[in-house]
């Protein structure tokens, strides 16, 4: 059944109450199916009352058919699991962990011990050994709850300055620099089986902060202190970064031996805004997906949300907004084609068998049919069920005579993968 029937059918058991038609389905292939097969995991962050907005079906449909992966943008925060001392409100943060088990999700923790939306209770501890106790304590409850349904946990957030020095928070300023391994050894205790993270903003260049990073993690593998992974947030804006830089950082994290997850991305532009502003962002998403698709280390880009309306860009950059894949009725922006096109294209490269580019009548099979409607959307035909995102198969950003030719020496055998050929 298609997502305008169900939604339909939806809005008529509920009613009509609460009721919103799904946006068009995006032309080609979902997000996660063209992830999967790359081993990546590609994902969004949800609002805590993602289950009872105005607009949920439609947006537990995206959700659903796009990302294999969720992360909690509050529902897991310390001030909200943890309120009052041995006080625990675990039900917003079940309720998406059912969610995610429901659509054969993972579910990625966030986010234990930060600078901030800590609870007063844990604030207001000045003493060093109550402090690692409460800190040991939490994890271990929070942890062992979650246990076997969390990929990842972001252990410690934000702890470094923009200079590579460690950021004043009560963690650091009661505690001592050893907050953090401390964290990372609780975690590890709590659940031997879960990933565990730092994560941060401004890191995904070769910089004072990622340096100040770096060296933090270098000593704690030398210490044999647990840590499997670094989170680069990635809230870029339309000036975008360095992208060679960028793959560079990710090489010498990857050099270390820890996974590198994208784990916030959005890509902010002008609140008002032009077409060539949406062809930039789209553009910056692309370069961006190029290089972790590249790098083996890098295990998932994780959006900071689904549609532009509910992004928090806005209330914190009142002069940017509209960051993210879908516009504000969920239709896919230019950026959620830029994703598509860099998912597809790398598959095209790393596989000796091509699993859908190519396929552009979307039969299963690749064979002269394709060759022939390609080239018939070339003269500018528009062949019914064609499906253009599939027919870069050179994945030089045009649809020309050469995808068609080289369809067709597929077919007869000449080649056994679509690389960029010109
Ligand atoms: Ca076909
Ligand atoms: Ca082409």
């Amino acid at each position: 059944m298609n997502k305008v029937k169900k939604g339909v059918i939806s809005c008529l058991l509920m009613g009509l109450l609460l009721c919103q038609l799904p946006a068009a389905e995006p032309e080609g292939d979902r997000l996660k199916d063209l992830a999967e097969p790359l081993g990546l995991f590609i994902g969004f962050s949800a609002p805590t009352n993602f289950y009872s907005m105005s607009d949920t079906i439609v947006y537990q449909e995206v959700a659903a058919s796009e990302f294999n992966i969720v992360t909690p943008e509050n529902a897991m925060k310390l001030d909200a699991i943890c309120p009052t001392q041995n006080n625990y409100n675990f039900g917003p943060s079940d309720r998406l962990v059912q969610f995610a088990r429901a659509h054969g999700m993972q579910v990625h923790g966030h986010t234990l011990i930060w600078y901030s939306a800590q609870p007063n209770w844990l604030v207001n501890i000045h003493s060093r050994d109550q402090l690692l106790s409460a800190m040991n304590n939490v994890i271990d409850v929070i942890l062992g709850h979650f246990a076997g349904q969390i990929l990842l946990w972001d252990v410690v957030n934000e702890a470094f300055n923009e200079n590579g020095s460690y950021r004043s928070n009560f963690w650091l300023n009661v505690i001592g620099e050893d907050y953090i391994d401390h964290a990372f050894q609780y975690c590890r205790q709590a659940d031997p089986a879960v990933k565990l993270i730092y994560n941060d903003y401004n890191i995904a260049e070769i910089n004072q902060k990622s340096d100040g990073v770096y060296n933090m993690i270098e000593s704690m593998i030398f210490r044999g202190i647990p840590i499997d992974g670094i989170g680069f947030q990635m809230h870029i804006t339309d000036a975008g970064i360095d992208y060679q830089n960028f793959a560079d950082n990710m090489a010498r994290f990857a050099a270390l031996g820890l996974e590198i997850y994208i784990t916030e991305m959005d890509v902010r532009i002008p609140i008002i805004y032009t077409e060539s502003d949406l062809n930039n962002q789209a553009e910056i998403y692309r370069q961006v997906i190029e290089r972790c698709v590249d790098q083996p280390a890098c295990k998932a880009i994780q959006f900071w949300g689904i549609p532009d309306k509910y992004s928090w860009i806005t209330s914190v950059f009142p002069e940017s907004g509209f960051p993210l894949l879908f516009d504000d009725d969920y239709n896919a922006k230019p950026a959620y084609y830029a994703v598509q096109q860099a998912l597809a294209c790398a598959g095209s490269v790393s596989t000796p068998v091509p699993r859908k580019l190519g396929d552009v009548n979307g039969d299963d099979t690749i064979n002269i049919i394709d060759a022939l409607l390609t080239a018939q959307f070339y003269v500018g035909l528009n062949p019914d069920g064609f499906i253009a995102s599939r027919a870069d198969v050179n994945c030089d950003g045009n649809i020309d005579i050469l995808d068609a030719l080289l369809i067709a020496r597929h077919f007869v055998g000449l080649i056994d993968s679509f690389s960029y050929e010109h």
